[in-house]
């Protein structure tokens, strides 16, 4: 019995994107949706094959109260792959419960609206593997007391409260004593999208659906999924599957604001050139300082932060 797990880190969904995000609202929404309906390919093919489940652990909703549009929108997506044979499994994040209510996340979240599965604490026999959730669990022993609750289990999916990244450093994740064979799918760690092998556990990590700012799209985080294979019951292969877009745009963030330092560097010197001009030409003329400023400016089509910059020298002095 051949059997795949498709692992979907943290997706975010939102139509609220970051202020410096190039792609506002609901074309953001529809960017994410756009990614996603590659997941419904990647499991129409795989489910002629294998029995597919999708596995979405936390941070689903980038906002506790995600908008209907968004709610509406994951349904949707989940209740297609619910008609090819594929459930989808899930634990929450910190992002979708409201004011980190997390013993009671089924009143203060709408996750339970989506359709997807939450086993939270419990286990589910999904064509011989067994498949739990834990809860968001800061630390090792939110992990373990979880982990204990559940019982045995192959596979877990746990929303990991990853601080300080990447997750090969995550102290907590190097303290827990695990089982020989388990496959933890873990959620949180946006800018980690490998699989991760500690005493015999194996830790599955797809970083998120979209980088979600500046400094995750600058430093190359790819969208993208693992696929664990289980054959027998027992754990085969595990591939990654870059996610591509034809609504993604090359500038998704506006990135002057990583390049602010080098920027200012830049526009120091154009500044300290326009004063030194300045000062040659207050020999010949009476104009006002700003006046001629403004002049030389105009004539070097310099940035207009590096006049700004110059005019605020020449009033100092
Ligand atoms: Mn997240």
């Amino acid at each position: 019995m051949k059997t795949a797990l498709v692992c979907l880190g943290d997706l975010h969904l939102t139509d609220k994107p970051t202020k410096h995000c190039t792609v506002k609202d609901v074309q953001f929404l529809n960017l994410q949706m756009s990614l996603l309906d590659k997941v419904t390919k990647h499991v129409k093919k795989l489910s002629k094959t294998h029995n597919v489940a999708v596995i979405l652990p936390g941070d689903i909703f980038d906002h506790w109260n995600a908008s209907p549009r968004v709610v509406t929108q994951l349904s949707n997506w989940v209740t297609v792959l619910y008609g090819m044979g594929c459930p989808t499994f899930g634990t929450h994040g910190q992002h979708e419960v409201r004011a980190h209510a997390f013993s009671t996340w089924k009143e203060n979240s709408y996750l339970p609206l989506t359709g997807v599965f939450f086993f939270i604490n419990e286990v589910y026999n999904f064509d011989g593997v067994k498949i739990a959730a834990v809860p968001y669990s800061p630390g090792v022993e939110g992990y373990l007391k979880a982990r204990d609750e559940i019982g045995e289990a192959d596979v877990i999916i746990w929303h990991v409260s990853a601080s300080p990244n990447p997750a090969p450093e995550i102290a907590h994740i190097r303290d827990i004593p695990m089982d020989s064979g388990k496959v933890v799918i873990c959620g949180d760690i946006h800018n980690f999208q490998e699989t991760y092998k500690h005493n015999d556990t194996v830790f599955v990590s797809q970083g998120a659906l979209l980088p979600m700012n500046v400094g995750e799209w600058v430093s190359g985080n790819k969208s993208g999924m693992h696929t664990v294979y289980f054959e027998d019951k027992k754990l085969d292969r595990i591939e990654w599957t870059e996610l591509t877009s034809d609504l993604m745009p090359t500038d998704l963030y506006d990135t002057r604001v990583l390049l602010d330092v080098e920027l200012s560097e830049e526009i120091e010197k154009s500044a300290e050139n326009l004063k030194e001009r300045l000062e040659q030409m207050k020999k010949e003329t009476s104009i006002s300082d700003e006046a001629l400023l403004r002049m030389i400016a105009g004539k070097l089509d310099v940035n207009p932060l590096a006049l700004d910059l110059a005019l605020d020298m020449v009033r100092v002095q």
